[in-house]
């Protein structure tokens, strides 16, 4: 029967009113984005296998009850193929116009999200009491960055390349959420903001000082690789707000950082653009499986030749920076 790619509007919990691609077959609209590569959202309705049901709705005005934690999901997964499409000119996870698929209300009181390969899906959980899920646009994009990895430097999940590919999925995050604009998530250098996992209204990570999370390494040190992949990402995340923004206090968005450095260094910041342009570069062409700090420092230089030359100004910045992580 007919079907027709639509534009629909969702109300979401994390990023209010939004548009996201639908689908309309016969008098049913769905959550199939017709214009990134089909990607669809299915309702897990608290199961943990499968695909449950695709999310379904009679009109295309989206909103209320299960269709919430959807819409932001679905919402969180189009930006993140706009991102990655329009500003780093790759056409999907793949790069080959092929979508993921999004899992909503995994489970029961499920406090976390994860990106599988075999499914090439994303999953996310409903949180504390089913009511705090995790499926804010910062999440989904670290989710589906984690697909992006595997298909590219495939950083091995343990150890400094499990932490690099933990910083990996902050970072593109980070880039998302700024592109997206969102005026309800408005772009910041923390991750996790929005759904209030401590239960105290703190993020799950900061990137200015990683360590303000209780758990999280600043620099890098010679015991780095026995750390947690979610912690032993803390020198990387800090080397790219450093690179991005520079060190010492300032506040963007209306969020307050202050960024320290290993050496006492002073670092004036290149731009989030130029940043995460060297990080995407280094990832997909220089990194390997293996790549620890001492990789990723070479590798990102590498990239920054690459771009704007050995004797850049970016070239110095990223040298600069990774020393002052403790990455020489
Ligand atoms: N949410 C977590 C992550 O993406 C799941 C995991 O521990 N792999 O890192
Ligand atoms: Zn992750």
């Amino acid at each position: 029967r007919d079907e027709a790619i639509e534009t629909g509007t969702g109300t979401g919990k994390y990023n209010g009113t939004v548009t996201i691609g639908t689908t309309l077959s016969g008098s049913t609209y769905s959550l199939t984005d017709g214009t990134r590569g089909s990607h669809k959202t299915y309702d897990l309705n608290q199961g943990t296998s499968g695909t449950g049901t695709l999310f379904t709705n009679s009109s295309d005005v989206w909103s209320g009850g299960r269709l919430t934690a959807g819409v932001d999901v679905h919402y969180g997964a189009g930006k993140t193929w706009d991102f990655y499409k329009n500003v780093l000119g790759r056409n999907g996870i793949k790069n080959n116009g092929v979508a993921s698929y999004s899992r909503a209300h995994y489970g029961n009181n499920y406090v976390n999200a994860f990106w599988s390969d075999s499914c090439f899906c994303m999953t996310y959980g409903d949180g504390a009491s089913n009511s705090r899920p995790l499926t804010s646009i910062d999440v989904a994009a670290h989710e589906m960055t984690h697909g992006v990895t595997a298909a590219t430097a495939n950083l091995t999940y343990s150890g400094e390349s499990g932490g690099l590919n933990e910083a990996t999925s902050d970072i593109l995050a980070t880039a998302v959420e700024f592109y997206a604009a969102n005026s309800a998530a408005p772009g910041n250098y923390l991750i996790g903001e929005q759904i209030n996992i401590n239960g105290n209204g703190t993020p799950l990570r900061y990137q200015d000082k990683p360590s303000k999370d209780g758990a999280s390494r600043d620099y890098w040190s010679s015991t780095l690789g026995s750390v947690d992949v979610h912690y032993s990402s803390g020198p990387a995340n800090h080397f790219f707000y450093l690179l991005a923004e520079g060190s010492g206090a300032k506040t963007i968005n209306g969020v307050s950082y202050n960024s320290p450095t290993y050496d006492g260094s002073t670092l004036a910041g290149i731009g989030r653009d130029k940043a995460v342009a060297i990080w995407y570069k280094a990832l997909t062409t220089y990194m390997t499986s293996t790549t620890k700090y001492a990789g990723a420092r070479t590798a990102t230089l590498s990239a920054a030749g690459a771009l704007y030359g050995t004797t850049s100004a970016e070239y110095k910045a990223v040298a600069a920076t990774w020393t002052a992580v403790n990455v020489s």
